[in-house]
């Protein structure tokens, strides 16, 4: 039985190492490689090539090495099998970590005082807001957005969540649907993104849902924490909105491009923050091992944790 490794932008050369040890009595392969698609049995994929996984006639699931799985279920010829993503603690740890971090940066107006620090600015401001004043919204309370609402809530803001479909979830105000979106959003101080990227979510954070953010929270503006995918966000009316005040300031983990081009004014721009697409990432070798547990469940007892909803796409 093969294991087919599909993977663009990442070393692939260690993720076949990785899975050959982790799985000695299999056949790892690299896409690129020779080998007998009848043979391929699973495949491990990130941002695979569209068409690459299509004519493997004994395909049984595909691993994304991922939380995310746009990069899959984008493919036209995406293979009728089962998709499973990473649900890693050590990764929803990093998360969270990301986005608290965050959500502090803006309470304390990190960017600010690093602007000041870079001119020799000394410049205090008296009254500072304290998070019980500052309501943050997430956006997808999943397995990620539900473990960053709660520790925001354990740092004192006052936390609300939306999903698609309705939760329950003690302690959180809770929103759920398109129809709620906007009184979700009218309650919102900080926003978080962490939507999965799907034909519903696809530019969803543009200049109308900008607008809808509360405009009287101490922050002096709403604030965006985007760590879920780029496609999820229009650029160029985040831009335009924190240029005529409907945002004050952005961090920003994920981009419509990426790497973000050298030209784009996010860079620069002095009330956003930029990171490389790293809110959150295990160890490879956390993820290799998951994919490795995960094929013998499988095989021993019929058991795919983590499958993706091919109808919703995530
Ligand atoms: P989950 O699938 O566990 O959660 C997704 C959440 O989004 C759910 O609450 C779901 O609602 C909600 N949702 C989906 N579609 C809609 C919609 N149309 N309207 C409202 N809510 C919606 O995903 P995870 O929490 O594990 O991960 C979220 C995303 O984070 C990933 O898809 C990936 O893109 C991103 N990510 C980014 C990383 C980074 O380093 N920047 C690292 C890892 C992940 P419901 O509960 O009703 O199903
Ligand atoms: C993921 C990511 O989806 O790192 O896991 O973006």
């Amino acid at each position: 039985m093969t294991v087919l490794v599909a993977i663009s932008g990442w070393e692939v050369d260690d993720w076949v190492a990785r899975l050959s040890k982790l799985l000695p009595d299999r056949k790892v392969v690299a896409l690129g490689e020779p080998f007998d698609r009848r043979d391929v049995h699973y495949v491990v994929t990130w941002k695979h090539p569209p068409g690459a996984l299509a004519g493997l006639p004994n395909l049984a699931a595909i691993f994304s090495l991922g939380a995310g799985v746009d990069h899959i279920m984008s493919d036209p010829r995406l293979p009728d099998v089962p998709v499973a993503r990473v649900v890693d603690p050590d990764l929803t740890n990093r998360m969270s970590e990301y986005v608290v971090l965050h959500a502090l940066a803006h309470l304390r107006q990190l960017p600010r005082y690093l602007g000041q620090q870079a001119a020799r600015v000394w410049e205090d401001d008296r009254f500072q807001p304290a998070a019980g004043d500052v309501r943050v919204g997430v956006m997808g309370l999943g397995v990620l957005g539900e473990d960053a609402a709660r520790k925001l809530s354990t740092m004192g803001f006052r936390v609300a969540g939306w999903s698609r479909r309705r939760k329950e979830i003690a302690g959180l105000e809770t929103y759920a649907g398109a129809e709620a979106l906007f009184a979700f959003l009218a309650r919102t101080d900080i926003l978080v993104s962490l939507l999965p990227l799907t034909p519903d979510t696809r530019g969803l954070i543009d200049r109308t849902l900008l607008a809808g953010l509360a405009k009287d929270g101490p922050l002096g503006g709403p604030v965006l924490i985007n760590a879920g995918r780029g496609g999820l966000q229009v650029e160029a009316d985040i831009l335009a909105a924190l240029e005529d005040g409907t945002l004050k300031a952005a961090s920003l983990d994920v981009f419509e491009t990426e790497p973000l081009p050298p030209d784009s004014p996010l860079w620069t721009h002095p009330r956003v923050i930029v990171t490389p697409h790293n809110a959150a990432m295990s160890h490879p070798d956390a993820i290799g091992r998951l994919i490795a547990e995960q094929i013998r469940a499988y095989e021993e007892r019929g058991e795919l944790a983590n499958v993706v909803d091919p109808a919703v796409g995530y």
